[in-house]
């Protein structure tokens, strides 16, 4: 059991975030995502050169710097093609995701619920509020026409703000990873200790950068806020409310993480649409959902649904809640 010890737990209710080191061996089961990320990338750029995106496929390359060629080239991140998640509106039949057999084993992997086991009880739901992040070094990423990196550091949030309202009381709990080891410099983590002890903050569209929102800096004490490095085979999780974004990586390899989230089966994920399913179960453990490949097929039927909904400017299902005007943004 890597259950969390009654100091861990004390740290956690009062900063509302905690470091966990050695929680699984990253051998057995973030180095396997790599493997498989391998033949994603493949597939990436055998697609982009067969399109004459990209002037060659770069397999000579090592993972991280054949991604950022690819990135320099495209313009692009291609995030969406090694996410197992869906986009939010305009899904099509081409849309591209993964959700690959070492993903999924990553999600329900026995020390990480452990973890999750000891802040939220055994009765554990795989919220679908999850993505993969990977970032090369930002001297090495294009800028978009606002000056910004098309991919960089995460600005500042909490977790509660991308869920729907009817969520509000759901006791989601966030797990982030890194699959390389990701110090200060990486890019790692950076929250505002003690945050969730307030309320959810008013999220603000386009405050400081057009087309990102944010919570302000004058909502929290953003000055209180430490970075979060981590080393592969920990994790580090986070209370729904507790404000955090990320730092930039100004080191010299790509920075590569896994946010996962999790609640108690039964309360609502704060986006329906999208499937979960029970990853632990104390009282029913036939409950427990271990197939890889059906997983993957919810997922898809999804996508499939998701080419009906959300096209061309229409909002059939909503995935947020901070369209309006709001007076801390001003
Ligand atoms: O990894 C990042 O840059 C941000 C992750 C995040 O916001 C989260 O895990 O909730
Ligand atoms: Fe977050």
């Amino acid at each position: 059991m890597a259950s969390l010890t009654q100091d861990q737990l004390s740290y956690f209710e009062e900063f509302g975030f905690l470091p966990v080191e050695n929680v699984f061996n990253p051998e057995e089961v973030t180095d396997p995502v790599i493997e498989e990320y391998h033949t994603v990338l493949d597939s990436l750029a055998e697609e982009l050169f067969k399109e004459g995106k990209i002037s060659s496929k770069f397999q000579e390359l090592p993972f991280g710097k054949r991604l950022t060629r690819i990135m320099q080239e495209t313009e692009d991140t291609n995030a969406q093609y090694f996410d197992f998640s869906l986009p939010f509106a305009g899904v099509t039949k081409d849309t591209p995701c993964w959700f690959g057999p070492a993903v999924f084993k990553a999600l329900v992997n026995e020390q990480i619920l452990d973890v999750v086991e000891s802040v939220i009880g055994p009765e554990i739901y795989s919220n679908p509020v999850q993505h993969v992040r990977i970032k090369p070094p930002e001297r090495e990423i294009p800028k978009n026409k606002n000056g910004q990196p098309i991919i960089g550091a995460t600005i500042w949030h909490q977790d509660h703000g991308v869920v729907t309202e009817n969520a509000d009381e759901t006791n989601m709990l966030t797990v982030w990873f890194p699959l390389l080891d990701a110090p200060v410099e990486a890019g790692p983590l950076k929250v505002a200790p003690g945050s969730h002890k307030g309320e959810l903050l008013t999220h603000c569209n386009d405050y400081k950068i057009p087309g990102v929102r944010e919570i302000p800096e004058h909502l929290f004490d953003a000055d209180g806020a430490v970075p979060v490095p981590m080393e592969r085979g920990g994790v580090v999780i986070l209370h729904k409310r507790t404000v955090h974004g990320s730092l930039s990586n100004v080191s010299e390899n790509i920075r590569w993480s896994f946010d996962l989230r999790y609640n108690p089966t039964g309360q609502p994920t704060g986006r329906e649409i999208f499937p979960g399913f029970i990853a632990r179960s104390k009282k029913d453990p036939d409950k427990e959902f271990r197939n890889a490949e059906k997983w993957k097929e919810t997922w898809l039927k999804t996508k499939e649904i998701m080419t009906t909904l959300n096209q061309e400017g229409d909002s059939d299902v909503s995935f947020g809640r901070w369209d309006g005007e709001f007076p801390e943004c001003a």
